[in-house]
């Protein structure tokens, strides 16, 4: 595609549209590209969507990411899809995001909550094309944020793909998981995985060991046996009692625990 380009989507930009723009500008070699606004629908001075390679037009306009004509509509199918299909399709953190745009842009019944809870990208991309009348300046402004939840998505995936190193074992409390790694998606993952005590040791050698908040565990029997175990290291449980914690990315310290992962579960085992 050629350098000096225009991006075309129609006016008060939507998730769909929002996320075809950062598809082309981070991936789809138009980084630079200008931005034009049109009706939703319509083209730039009404000439066919893709009669020039250099303005591309999403999610309007009926070209070749656009997803309105009838040929092409579909409950699968949103802007964004067809352009991550053109420039990145191998990219599975895209194909989550693109995967939830394509839910929001259907209005799939299952995602109407999430599109309306008070706190949203929805929410933050209406609120935003508020506070920017230009359209172009709103783009500009929210873009970011689909950096951010790109960034969020890989590493929700390379921990996937770490999380078979995982170690799962029995605690008088029930199911517990261990991992080792600095994710902060883990433990999220570990509730998913069926535990209900989460251990975890990061590159730093920070502890944590963190039980499920609807499970009912008081981790006080747990931090009197760390303690005994590595006397010297700050161990930190939290009010709410769920949480045992030694060093940690709000909380960083220069001398962790001697304990290994290993090490950790052993103590919690004889909890
Ligand atoms: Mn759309």
């Amino acid at each position: 595609m050629a350098t000096m380009a225009t991006i075309v989507t129609h006016f008060s930009p939507d998730l769909d549209g929002l996320m075809s723009i950062w598809l082309l500008k981070r991936f789809g070699g138009l980084a630079d590209a200008d931005l034009a606004f049109v009706v939703a629908g319509q083209t730039i001075d009404g000439l066919p969507a893709d009669h020039d390679p250099a303005v591309v037009h999403v999610d309007t306009g009926g070209g070749r990411f656009d997803h309105h004509q009838p040929e092409v509509a579909g409950p699968d199918v949103c802007a964004a899809k067809l352009v991550w299909q053109a420039v990145a399709p191998q990219d599975e953190a895209l194909r989550r995001m693109v995967a939830y745009v394509t839910a929001v842009d259907n209005a799939y019944p299952g995602q109407r909550a999430a599109a309306q809870g008070p706190f949203t990208l929805l929410g933050l991309i209406w609120g935003n094309n508020m506070l920017h009348p230009n359209p172009a300046e709103a783009v500009e402004s929210i873009l970011p944020s689909f950096d951010a939840w790109y960034a969020w998505n890989k590493e929700c995936v390379e921990l996937e793909h770490q999380f078979v190193n995982r170690i799962e074992f029995q605690t008088r409390w029930g199911k517990a998981l261990a991992f080792e790694g600095d994710q902060g998606g883990s433990r999220a993952l570990a509730w998913e995985h069926g535990a209900i005590i989460f251990v975890r040791r990061t590159s730093r050698g920070w502890l944590e060991v963190s039980a499920r908040s609807d499970a009912g565990i008081d981790l006080t029997p747990a931090y009197l046996r760390v303690r005994e175990a590595d006397p010297a290291a700050p161990w930190f449980l939290h009010p709410s009692k769920r949480l045992l914690l030694c060093g940690s990315p709000k909380s960083p310290i220069d001398r962790p625990s001697r304990l290994t992962l290993r090490e950790l579960v052993d103590v919690l085992r004889q909890v």
